[in-house]
């Protein structure tokens, strides 16, 4: 496995967990950040700080400048067509919302279908039940198979003329499933349905080009590719954006306010009320150079070769550990969730962390999904761009001395 040699980068990492080296191995529920982006978060607020589209004054314009700088870059990074079409929010949860709140509002009627999958995260769910619940649409969801990929076999009945909306996660973070989202968009698409990617998991890990896609709507978080907390982005087609009424109503997304009226700015800004969080957005911009100077073709294929090794290990170990989702590494990114025979998910991620590898347990915010795999919850490596051999050697080990300690009561 070829190494990507950015570890160094990540101040992090010479970290000792329990006196043991640091293995971070809970990507998909966040990354860590390069010294790059911490220094530029704290150089921001050091030399640039002031508030972004008021001052006339120099640190204002600053700030401005590098708050817009990253827009273009996130726009640049997925082909957006233009960074007009970037919106900045807090994360994908609110990203989805924002779509489920002013877009679903607005066009949404009672007896409408929105179609979703078994495998989404609950904010790729609750905003839509939210809004079912209101108005009365219907949630409809296409199947998964054993495998942990999705039945497509009905997809043409599902996507019916009352299919409003149609969304999905581009990869699953529970089983890592990388979908056919293309494909997917494409019949919503000549539906006339909108089409909604949550790309949480996405983004981080795999080239992502939203002209070729033809999607709608694409959502993502900073936190999750090296950015600091606090910052989502949604990605909207022009067209789309710019029918679409305000989320949030308040100061920076209006033009003109009246006492009985108001009209609101154009895209994005029309989407981002209040003070943005304008310091993180321009560490975003940096997260975002770092990951183009790697290339996400290099990153993609980092993930292949560290989650190949990995399953190839987990399947060596004398026990019958489930591992979820899909073999096929050409359809599966970075995320392993396994089940380990009696014990409990908690206890082998606490195990684990006596040996400082950090692991998630747990539903993984996908309870629906954990219900079809018969399981409450699962523990979960997931991986990125500073994980190595080594690390993925260490949690073998971890593992196999936790089948060691908890004996036959594993068995
Ligand atoms: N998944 C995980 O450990 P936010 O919290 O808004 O940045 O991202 C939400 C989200 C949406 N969709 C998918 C597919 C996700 O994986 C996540 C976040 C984390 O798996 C935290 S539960």
């Amino acid at each position: 496995m070829k190494d990507m040699s950015v570890r160094s980068d990540f101040p992090i990492m010479d970290r000792l967990i329990h006196d043991k080296p640091l293995t971070y191995l809970d990507s998909a529920a966040t990354s860590q950040k390069p010294a790059v982006v911490i220094d530029a978060l704290a150089d921001f607020y050091r030399n640039n700080n002031a508030n972004v589209h008021r001052g006339i004054y120099t640190l204002s314009e600053e700030s401005t400048l590098a708050y817009e700088t990253a827009r273009v870059k996130v726009a640049n990074f997925i082909n957006a067509g233009s960074e007009e079409q970037i919106i900045f929010t807090r994360n994908t949860t609110e990203s989805l919302n924002l779509i489920a709140y002013a877009w679903g509002r607005d066009n949404i009627k009672e007896g409408d279908e929105i179609l979703i999958t078994p495998m989404e995260h609950h904010s790729n769910m609750i905003p839509w039940m939210l809004l079912c619940k209101e108005i009365g649409c219907k949630l409809k969801y296409i199947s998964i198979n054993e495998d942990g990929t999705l039945d497509l076999s009905n997809l043409d009945e599902l996507i019916s003329e009352n299919t409003k909306i149609v969304s999905l996660t581009h990869m699953s973070n529970v089983l890592g499933t990388i979908n056919p989202i293309k494909q997917i968009i494409e019949k919503a698409n000549k539906a006339g349905a909108l089409s909604v990617i949550d790309g949480a998991q996405g983004a981080p890990h795999l080239p992502v080009d939203v002209i070729d896609l033809d999607v709608d709507l694409y959502a993502f978080s900073a936190h999750k590719m090296l950015g600091p907390t606090g910052v989502g982005v949604l990605y909207g087609k022009e067209k789309i954006l710019s029918a679409m009424s305000p989320f949030l109503g308040g100061g920076e997304m209006i033009d003109e306010v009246y006492e009985d009226r108001f009209t609101t700015k154009e895209a994005p800004w029309k989407f981002e009320a209040g003070t943005p969080n304008f310091a993180d957005v321009a560490a975003f911009g940096v997260a975002i150079d770092y990951l183009d100077d790697i290339g996400m073709d290099n990153v993609r294929q980092h993930e292949i070769d560290i989650t190949q090794y990995a399953l190839d290990q987990v399947r060596k170990i004398d026990r019958d550990i489930t591992v979820f989702g899909p073999k096929n590494l050409d359809i599966r990114g970075g995320v392993l969730a396994f089940d380990f025979p009696g014990v409990h998910p908690h206890d082998v991620a606490q195990m684990m962390d006596w040996d400082g590898v950090q692991i998630r347990a747990g539903h993984h915010c996908a309870q629906p999904l954990m219900r079809r795999l018969g399981v409450s919850a699962t523990a979960r490596a997931s991986f990125y761009i500073y994980n190595n051999q080594e690390d993925v050697d260490r949690f073998i080990d971890s593992l196999k001395k936790g089948g060691e300690f908890f004996g036959d009561a594993s068995r």
